[in-house]
């Protein structure tokens, strides 16, 4: 069979993610009324800041923004992972990024599944944070065994999917009818069911361990748990969600508002409060509810590089350090202002953010540079600094395409209701995490380095500039 039949993995992410879209908007009602929101925002920022609009146009990034989002889901055990990564594989999603929020008192470890390339992010960057529950963090053995036990009956692929899945690594992709059919039979995987897998007990005793480890072991899968939108201004978005309706979490979780964006910013509410049918249950009653679902935005900003992500984590730390905030949110203001002022210290705007290589960027030459060179007028040995001081060569912003495990822990926290903390000591644990998952996960630095030096390589050849003198 010639590959030209196969759909491209870039359309069958964009099938999935749209499909998901629907699924979650009929399930979550609030979930629509974000995306009117949030879409109304950005094409406001749009209009109102002419320079944003013009550096995503030319990042390529314009046309995604309507589509971009990330959703999160959280397994049970390694062989759900395992499949998990080749299901997303055929869609073009990798694992990226190690994130381990036990040290968070969240007893789960994590990746992000996403697409890698440039042109795979710019067709669509859909993400799925994926979460491993680590049960020998239950301290109770005979419930840890309990929970084993009732995971280990339990299978969340339909067989067709996974033979699809089969057929897409035999054959190196799928056909358009198997591609259709293969979207049909994930988005079983991600579906709410109200039937839990337990009775009403069981559930609650799960529940008292941590509320977490319930949402994981009692259902019969994987339900998405919330599907987020990227906003070009989530400070605005914050302060209109009340109006309609809509209650945010009491502070926006990652860096504060700057004039260059770095990083993640996030925030999330709780969405729904879902009747569950437990085993046992008479017909006549129904007893129990169960808190899965949420709502969240995110805007993003310029990836940093490792220097500029150590800066980041000081000043996040030394922040938190400072001011503990509470579950009520009620020192919210007290920890915005402490954010705020010791951010001070991390450079706002992107000159220097680049000179001083707190940040990745994306480089291309601009008219005058291919002027310059097509008039010979270039120097071939030239440094980098000197042709952007020029003109001859512009310097984009390359978005960050992760998350951020300080931010996963407080949107975590705040879902699964109050303040739930246990300390957790269990060391963290990567190399379990590859093991169940099957491949190793990428190194979101090198990617971005990878991205940064392949643009700056074009660039110059382009220019005619053999040589740089950094
Ligand atoms: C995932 C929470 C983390 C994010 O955007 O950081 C997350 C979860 O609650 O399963 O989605
Ligand atoms: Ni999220």
């Amino acid at each position: 069979m010639s590959t030209d039949a196969f759909v491209h993995p870039d359309e069958i992410r964009s099938m999935f993610s749209s499909a998901m879209s629907d699924m979650y908007r009929s399930e979550v009602p609030q979930y629509g009324t974000l995306m009117e929101l949030v879409s109304e925002i950005n094409q406001n920022k749009l209009e109102a800041d002419p320079k944003l609009a013009e550096s995503l146009e030319h990042n390529g990034e314009l046309e995604r923004i309507d589509l971009e989002r990330h959703g999160a889901i959280r397994l049970g055990k390694p062989e759900e992972l395992f499949n998990m990564r080749r299901l997303f594989a055929v869609m073009g999603m990798h694992p990226v990024g190690y994130y381990d929020l036990s040290v968070a008192g969240v007893p789960v470890h994590s990746t992000a599944f996403r697409p890698i390339d440039e042109e795979a992010l710019k067709r669509n960057p859909f993400r799925v944070f994926t979460s491993l529950l680590r049960l020998e963090l239950i301290e109770d053995e005979y419930l840890r065994r309990e929970a084993e036990s009732i995971l280990a009956k339990r299978n969340i692929f339909t067989a067709d999917a996974i033979k699809l899945i089969y057929l897409a690594e035999k054959n190196g992709g799928l056909t358009r009818i198997q591609a259709e059919q293969f979207v049909a039979e994930a988005l079983e995987t991600f579906r709410w069911h109200s039937n839990a897998t337990v009775t009403l007990e069981t559930y609650q005793k799960l529940h008292d361990a941590h509320r977490l480890i319930a949402d994981v072991v009692c259902f019969k899968g994987p339900h998405i748990n919330h599907l987020t939108p990227r906003t070009l201004d989530i400070d605005a978005v914050q302060q209109d969600m009340p109006k309609r309706g809509i209650t945010p979490k009491a502070i926006v979780e990652g860096p504060p508002a700057r004039s260059c964006p770095i990083l993640l910013r996030q925030t999330s509410f709780k969405a729904l409060e879902e009747r569950v049918n437990f085993i046992g249950d008479r017909h006549d009653e129904t007893v129990g509810t169960h808190t899965a679902r949420f709502g969240e935005i995110e805007q993003r900003g310029v990836a940093l590089t490792s220097e500029g992500r150590k800066l980041y984590d000081t000043l996040l730390a030394g922040t938190r350090h400072a001011v503990q905030i509470n579950a009520g949110g009620s020192n919210a203001r007290d920890y915005e202002t402490e954010l705020a002022e010791r951010f001070r210290a991390f450079p706002d705007d992107y000159e220097t953010l680049r000179v001083e290589k707190l940040a990745f960027f994306r480089y291309s030459p601009t008219k005058a540079g291919l002027n310059a060179a097509k008039k010979g007028d270039l120097d071939p040995v030239t440094a980098i600094n000197e042709l952007v001081d020029q003109g001859y060569l512009r310097a984009d912003p390359i978005i960050y395409e992760d998350f951020l495990p300080v931010s996963a822990a407080g949107i975590f926290q705040s879902n699964l209701g109050s303040d739930e903390q246990k300390n957790y000591s269990e060391q963290s644990n990567q190399d379990v995490f590859e093991e169940c998952l099957g491949a190793p996960v990428r190194d979101e630095l090198a990617l971005y380095a990878g991205l940064e030096q392949a643009s700056l390589n074009d660039a110059l050849k382009t220019l005619g500039v053999r040589k740089n003198v950094a």
